[in-house]
């Protein structure tokens, strides 16, 4: 690894650039102890605190002056997120005590840390393997409650002991042909190759990978745009999704001209919301530019909620897998049998149209439990996959009863694959984009 050089001690601030009450910076490497007793108050109590003691006491410059009051969380070798000698500093949280906490690590020779380097050292030293390691940051990076659970499971070694679980099955199935290779045929009896194993561990590999498109949906969110006529209650929907005044409602046609977000959790899928510029011919350069925005934004959503007000007739929209037709005004007048109602103003039918939502978001995807192992990491999706079509190719070799040795290759590609998820066979440059792509101090 070239940037991941694994003898130095690192540093890094684990909280955020922002003046706050406490902040935690993070230390790891063989001997950090011994050069950070150099800035301590009190260096023997740092170099000799057990496995994750506190230690109180104070940093200080060269010239002996205190810069904070810092309480250290000390981990010996072995122990602790790295499983190296590392120490937490939780010092207060002003950006000047930050800054200069920094400064003094660096002029002590420590190295500041890249991105996800304390996590590569976790996964280096054997304590994570590269699903767990990519579910702390899914972790650190989830929305909303249910992708956070996900993540959870994940690091806790859910998708870890499943992959184990396939990777079993997969030797198995090839110890079975290895023996068949390894001596002639006269002296073993008649080999019927495991195919309905491979049948069945085949499948377990594409439900797996067929989660990711919830997993996805759960990490990304999606982006729903309101759209319809002038003064169909766009704005008065947005604002009860939301529950606060943020767009304004008026009785005035074209009253929203350019287009408002908001975050919005629907059935835990983080959602984009856009109340957006009512469509209808237009003179004006302003309310034009607005429609042309919204016309942009419909092209780019997930889904489009079209609401028509049921007191009017006006023209209705296409209907199409990406567009939910709502009558709104369900208190002025009755719209159409069967079609999906609601009123902005009372708040009627509106739990229904999130369940409705929440539906057309997960295509027609089972809704999933709670507890179900979901992927949400394109990397993983995509070694599924091709462990999954290996295996198909090696079954289309069995039922033409090609020489084993030729399905051997094929079942080794689907093993590669399945060790590529955990790390295990990972090339170095690979863990190396990865890694970088997370969080300075995690
Ligand atoms: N009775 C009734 N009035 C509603 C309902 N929803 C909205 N209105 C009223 O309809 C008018 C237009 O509502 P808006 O939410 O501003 O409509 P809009 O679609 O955002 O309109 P534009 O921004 O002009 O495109 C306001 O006077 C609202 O109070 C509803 O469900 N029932
Ligand atoms: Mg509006």
């Amino acid at each position: 690894m070239s940037r991941y050089e694994t003898d130095d001690i690192i540093y890094a601030l684990a909280t955020g650039w922002v003046q706050s009450a406490l902040a935690v910076i993070r230390v790891s490497g063989q001997g950090c102890r011994a050069r950070l007793a150099a800035c301590f108050s009190r260096p023997k109590a740092l170099e000799e605190a057990e496995n994750a003691t506190l230690v109180h006491g104070y940093l200080q410059n060269e010239e002996h002056q205190r810069i904070d009051e810092v309480v250290c969380a000390v981990y010996t070798e072995g122990h602790g997120y790295t499983l190296e000698e590392s120490v937490e500093f939780t010092c207060h949280g002003s950006l000047a005590v930050i800054k200069e906490i920094l400064e003094l690590f660096a002029r002590l020779g420590l190295r500041s840390a890249e991105g996800g380097e304390f996590t590569f050292r976790s996964f280096l030293h054997g304590r994570l393997d590269l699903t767990q390691a990519e579910a702390v940051q899914e972790l650190v990076s989830s929305q909303s409650k249910r992708s956070r659970s996900m993540a959870l499971g994940r690091l806790e070694g859910s998708l870890k002991d499943q992959i184990t679980h396939l990777k079993n099955e997969l030797m198995a199935i090839m110890a079975a042909v290895e023996v068949q290779l390894d001596y002639a045929e006269d002296e073993l009896d008649a080999f019927t190759f495991p195919r309905q194993r491979l049948v069945f561990l085949l499948d377990l590999i594409k439900q797996l990978s067929s989660t990711y498109q919830i997993g996805k949906l759960f990490k990304q969110g999606a982006r729903i745009v309101l759209a319809g006529s002038t003064n169909a209650g766009k704005s008065s929907l947005f604002n009860l999704l939301l529950k606060q005044e943020r767009s304004i409602v008026s009785p005035v046609r074209g009253t929203t001209r350019d287009y408002i977000e908001a975050d919005l959790d629907v059935e835990g899928i983080p959602v984009k919301l856009y109340d957006t510029a009512g469509l209808r011919e237009s003179e004006d350069v302003i309310e034009s530019e607005g429609i042309k925005r919204t016309e942009r934004l419909i092209g780019q959503a997930d889904l489009v909620v079209y609401l028509v007000d049921s007191s009017e007739h006006g023209p209705l929209p296409q209907e199409d897998e990406r567009t939910l037709v709502v009558y709104n005004k369900s208190d002025l007048a009755k719209p159409p049998k069967g079609e999906l109602a609601i009123s902005a103003q009372t708040g009627e039918g509106v739990g229904l149209l999130l369940g409705q939502i929440a539906n057309r978001l997960r295509h027609g995807m089972q809704s999933t439990m709670e507890d179900q192992l979901i992927i949400e990491s394109e990397r993983q999706h995509r070694l599924l996959l091709h462990a999954a079509e290996a295996l198909e190719r090696a079954l289309v070799l069995v039922d033409q009863d090609i020489p084993l040795d030729i399905i051997a290759v094929e079942l080794g590609e689907a093993l590669q694959n399945l060790g590529e998820l955990t790390g295990e066979v990972t090339p170095a440059d690979i863990l190396e984009t990865i890694f970088s792509g997370f969080c300075v101090g995690k």
